[in-house]
Parts: C-alpha cells; structure tokens; sequence
C-alpha cells in the first residue's frame, strides 16, 4: 500500500518473482530446450543464481531483413565473501574460462570474478563446477543481499579475521534459502531427489519472503584506518570500532549507492548515512533488521528508484534507524566519533605479522588474460601450482598472495615477470589507483568503452603527470561506459563516465578515501581528449594547492566555479 492507502502499482518485475515458486520459473524447462537463450521472464529470475544473459555487442548480425541477430551468451558471477578463497578455486575459474569461457576471467570490484561467454548449454556445467570447488553463484546478482565486501588483507592483527568472518556469516545469513538453486544446477537432472520442474510451493524464505527485496542490496565492512572496500558506497555498511587494539563493535551506516540515470532527476548517487552503533553480537541481527525494513518499506512500483538509498532519502535516517529498532526489538546505541580517515590498497609485500608475507598483485582493470606479450593466467597457474598461496580479492579489482614464506618472496616475483607482467612496484601511482567497469562488449547497458581504453588513457595521464612534476601524487582514477557507476566513478578523484557515443562526462572532487561524491566538471568529452581536459586542473592544483593537498580535495575545495576550464 502507498502512504495514501492507494495499492501500489507494482513494477513488472514484482509479479515475475512472485509467480517465480522461489526462483523457479521456467529454467528448468528452457534448460532442456535447444534454444540459445531463456524467455523475458526467467532472465529476471537467472539473475539469482549468478547469471545474466548477455550477446557480444560485436558480434551481432544483420539477417535478410535487416535485423540484428544475437550471439548469446552468459555471464556468470562467482560470491567470494572478503574475496577470500584457495588457489584451486582460482585455477578451477581459470580453467572454466579456459574451457567453456571467452578465455578471460575478471576480477570484479565487489572482491568477485565473472567468466563471460558461457553458453547456454555449457551453463549448468559451469555453475555445478563453481560448486564443486565449494563456491557458489547464488545470490552473486538479483534483488537479495549479494556477495559481501570487508578488507581482504591477510594481518594477523586479531581484527581484520574478525571483519573477514562477518563478511562471511553476514554472507550465509541472509543467503535465499530456496532449493530451487540446487535441484537446478547442482542435482543430477535425471536421479537427484528433487523434481526439476515444479518444485515446491510449501518453500519459505525467513527473510526475504515469496518476493525478494525491491531491488539488490548491497554491503562492505570496512575499518576506521582503512576503507579498502569503499564503506559509503554500499546499501549497509560496517565500520569496525576499535578500543585498545580489540574490535569493540561497528558504527553502521545505510542507504548508500551510486547508480544514477542522468535523464531521471528523480535517481542519484548518495553516499551512505551514519546510523548507530552495534556490538559484535548485534551486528548480524541489527543487519537482517535493515534488509527487512528495506523488503517491507523499499518502493516496488519504479525499479529506478527502488534502492535502499532512495528510501533512507526520503524519510531520513532517523526514520529508518526507529523502524530498525522495531524490527530488531530494542534500540541501538549512537555511532561513535569513530570514522574512515585512511585507505590502504594492500598492494606490493606486507608482513602479516605471523613471520609470513602477502603481494598485493596489481591487475589492471581486473581482467586476466594471456597474450604474445602478457599471460596473466600463466603467471596465476604457475604462482598457484608452485607456492599454492591463499588467494584474496580486492575490491579494487587486484590478487593478494598470503601466506608466503621469506624463501618464495623471489620466487613470486620471478613467476610474476617471466609472463611479461609488471610487478606493482614498478606500476605509476596513477595507474595503481585506477580501476575500470567491463563495458563492451559484453555488458549490455555500456553505452562507451571502459576497461579496454583506459590503458591507454593512463598511458597518455603518466606523460602528462611526469611533464607537470606529479606523477608521486596519490590518486584514483576511475572509468565506467555509462552512468550505472561499476567502478565507483562518483566518489574517487576523477570519475570518467560513458554518456554517448565515445565520450564521456568528467567528474572531479571525490576522493581516494571515498566520502564525499565529486561533480561534472566536463560533459561530453571525446576519448582522445580526457587526458587534455584535466590539464588545466592539474597545472593549477600544482601551483595552488595548499601543503600536500591530495587533487580531489583541492577540486572540491576550489569549487566548480574556480576551477580553471
Ligand atoms: Fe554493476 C549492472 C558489472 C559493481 C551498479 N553491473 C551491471 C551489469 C550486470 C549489467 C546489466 O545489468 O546488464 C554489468 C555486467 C557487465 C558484464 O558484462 O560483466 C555490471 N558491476 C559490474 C562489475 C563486474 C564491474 C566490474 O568491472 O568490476 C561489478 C561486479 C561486482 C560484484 O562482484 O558483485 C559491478 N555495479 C557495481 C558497483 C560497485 C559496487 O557495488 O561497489 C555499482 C555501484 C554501486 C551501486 O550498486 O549503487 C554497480 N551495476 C550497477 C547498476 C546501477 C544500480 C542502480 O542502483 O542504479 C547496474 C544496473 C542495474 O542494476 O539496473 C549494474
Ligand atoms: Fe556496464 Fe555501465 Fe556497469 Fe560499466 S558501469 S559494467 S557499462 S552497467
């Protein structure tokens, strides 16, 4: 119902997933069929189990008619909670995008990896694969609770594995307990115990119930010194509280997010609201009260503005921390002072404080591929199969290598250059802290290039940055092909956002700690310009920043209005 009593008008979306018997539909019938792609439906429904139904944008046809034909394929998205995982899950992953993959695998900026180009015979295998090496790709996308980000460094610092472990019991607990995931990719169709089709009606979801959320719903865990997981940004998030060198709790913060459709005033990236303190055993609890606050009040009539920041927005923290409290049955604390004021992107040697090591692996853009001059994937096998480290995610789209003994520190190293790949050491600043969405050709809103230009736009950003004196300046980079904002291009230094056809709009202001959201400061720039575009900015943030002002709070300082065009 609406606040006037009128019933709400649902969005399309709202009547497929419930008619869905808990993430059914059709799948398992359209599995069967020879067709190359499922029914409008199921696509919404696919996204649940981690996949989304996409076409190489360059490899479509034109038939006799005239009309574009498809060649379909999927995207399939593995939940890493913290991005911690075992060297044979990555080489499991290297081998399915080697095997039934576009031959690439990418690290996601949510501590995730994504194969592309599965197709839809092969999708079954691939997900029942994942889950042989006990991962999985349930709720990876769709409109549930999705893979949970906390800071992947490998410190024995008795307060990261904590972080690490609630990212995990966070990730379990507000998992879809539906079946509907297993009878479909991981039971054997012909003997296993469940039916295929039909399932069961008689399922219950304790959390989210027959429909889901409105919308995803996103969550990171961070620490006051180190917002590696860009904290703000997600629909909750923890920030570790810490007295005396023991993790006391989390200030917990909500209503985050930063998709934005320009056109629609009524959409907008926000960054999330400080809402109250929880202690370490309210913490999981206080979590599945703001989901259900987010499933009962979240509006299901306009899919544009469904996310949970538009409903923090519009009645205010206040508002929702009470229904929270209803929901968790008593109230909560207020936040502490505590707050981020450091980011640290764990790349290059760090001890552990065990007596072992880790290599934060810079990546660029994410993507591992093998080529005549670099062989990310060679190098990978061979580090896994030689020192077999654990393997952690960043959310910055880069690989640590943990537990390293002193004696194979020359050896990673060695393994890492032998395939041409640059150790992060010898990386510019500026590239280390830049990160790019996919784009095309695969993702199917990109509207310009992301990860496959930005190279080259680093290339032309170092010679302009050495020419200036700059290039020991820390700051992040960050390129998306349209607004939705997969590489957080709203809340870094500079943002390049696609907006049309080779060009971009060009944000300014945030910064590499992530709390405050930069502004246009140009649109519609072509590609081959970005680079001079920023110039000028960069020429007066030489002369006229204050002490060892970082670029982003210089921009915001200056304002719009003052900055040099
Ligand atoms: Fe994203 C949709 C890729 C992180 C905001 N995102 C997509 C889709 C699935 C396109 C689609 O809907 O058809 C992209 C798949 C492309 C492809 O070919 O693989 C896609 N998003 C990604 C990844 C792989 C980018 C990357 O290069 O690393 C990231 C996967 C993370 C993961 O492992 O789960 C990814 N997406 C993000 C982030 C960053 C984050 O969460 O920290 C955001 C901004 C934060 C947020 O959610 O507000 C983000 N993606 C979106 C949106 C806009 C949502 C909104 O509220 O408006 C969409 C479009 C949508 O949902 O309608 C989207
Ligand atoms: Fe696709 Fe846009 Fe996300 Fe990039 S930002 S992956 S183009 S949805």
């Amino acid at each position: 119902m609406s606040d006037t009593g009128a019933p709400e008008k649902l969005s399309p979306v709202e009547g497929i997933k419930a008619e869905s018997r808990f993430l059914r539909g059709t799948i398992a019938a359209e599995l069967k069929t020879d067709s190359d792609h499922f029914g409008k439906d199921d696509l919404q429904l696919l996204k649940f189990h981690g996949t989304y139904q996409q076409d190489d944008r360059e490899a479509r046809n034109k038939t006799a008619e005239g009309k574009s034909e498809k060649a379909y394929s999927f995207m399939v998205r593995s939940r890493i909670p913290a991005g911690i995982m075992t060297s044979d899950q990555l080489i499991a992953h290297l081998d399915l995008c080697d095997t039934i993959g576009n031959t690439t695998l990418k690290v996601t900026t949510r501590q995730g990896l994504q194969l592309h180009g599965i197709l839809k015979s092969d999708l079954r295998e691939c997900i029942k694969r994942i889950n042989d090496v006990q991962l999985s790709t349930l709720s990876a996308c769709g409109d549930v609770n999705r893979n949970v980000m906390a800071c992947p460094a490998p410190y024995a610092d008795g307060i990261r594995p904590q972080l690490q472990k609630l990212a995990y019991d966070l990730a379990m607990h507000l998992a879809p307990q539906t079946k509907a995931y297993y009878e479909l990719w991981i039971q054997d169709p012909e003997t296993g115990a469940e039916t295929l089709a039909g399932g069961s009606d008689e399922e219950y979801e304790p959390i989210y119930g027959k429909v889901y959320l409105p919308r995803k719903f996103k969550t990171a865990i961070a620490l006051a010194d180190d917002n590696c997981t860009d904290v703000y940004t997600n629909c909750l998030g923890y920030i570790g509280v810490v007295r005396d060198g023991e993790l006391i709790g989390y200030n917990v913060v909500v209503g985050g997010g930063l998709g934005v459709t320009p056109s629609a005033k009524k959409t907008f990236p926000r960054l999330a609201s400080r809402m109250a303190f929880v202690t370490k055993e309210q913490a999981i609890a206080v979590g599945e009260a703001v989901v259900k606050v987010q499933r009962d009040f979240g509006y299901r009539d306009d899919r544009k503005r469904a996310r949970l920041k538009y409903l923090v927005h519009d009645r205010g923290v206040e508002w929702f921390r009470e229904r929270v409290e209803e929901y968790y049955g008593s109230k909560l604390a207020d936040c502490t002072p505590d707050d981020v004021h450091e980011h640290n992107d764990h790349i290059g040697w760090d001890q552990q404080g065990d007596g072992r090591w880790f290599y934060g692996f810079n990546v660029e853009n994410g993507r591992l591929y093998d080529n005549e001059n670099r062989a990310w994937k060679k190098a990978l096998r061979d580090i896994c199969s030689e020192i077999n480290p654990e393997i952690r995610l960043t959310a910055h789209q880069s690989i640590l290598f943990c537990n390293i003994e002193d004696k194979d520190r020359e050896k990673l190293s060695m393994l890492i250059k032998r395939r041409g790949l640059p150790l992060s050491e010898e990386i510019s600043n500026a590239r280390r802290w830049s990160m790019a969405c996919v784009a095309l050709p695969t993702c199917g809103l990109s509207i310009t290039e992301s990860e496959r230009v930005l190279p080259a736009v680093m290339d032309e950003f170092e010679k302009t940055l050495e020419e200036l004196g700059l290039e020991k300046e820390l700051f992040t980079v960050r390129m998306t092909g349209c607004p939705n904002g997969c590489a957080r291009p709203y809340n870094s230094d500079i943002g390049f956002v696609g907006k049309a056809k080779g060009k971009y709009t060009v944000f300014v202001g945030g910064s590499r700690l992530g709390t405050r959201l930069s502004f246009i400061y140009k649109d519609l720039v072509p590609l081959e310009e970005l680079v001079t575009a920023l110039k000028p900015l960069f020429v007066a943030f030489k002369q006229d920043r204050q002490g060892d002002e970082a670029f982003g709070d210089y921009c915001a300082r200056v304002g719009l209005d003052n900055l040099p065009t």
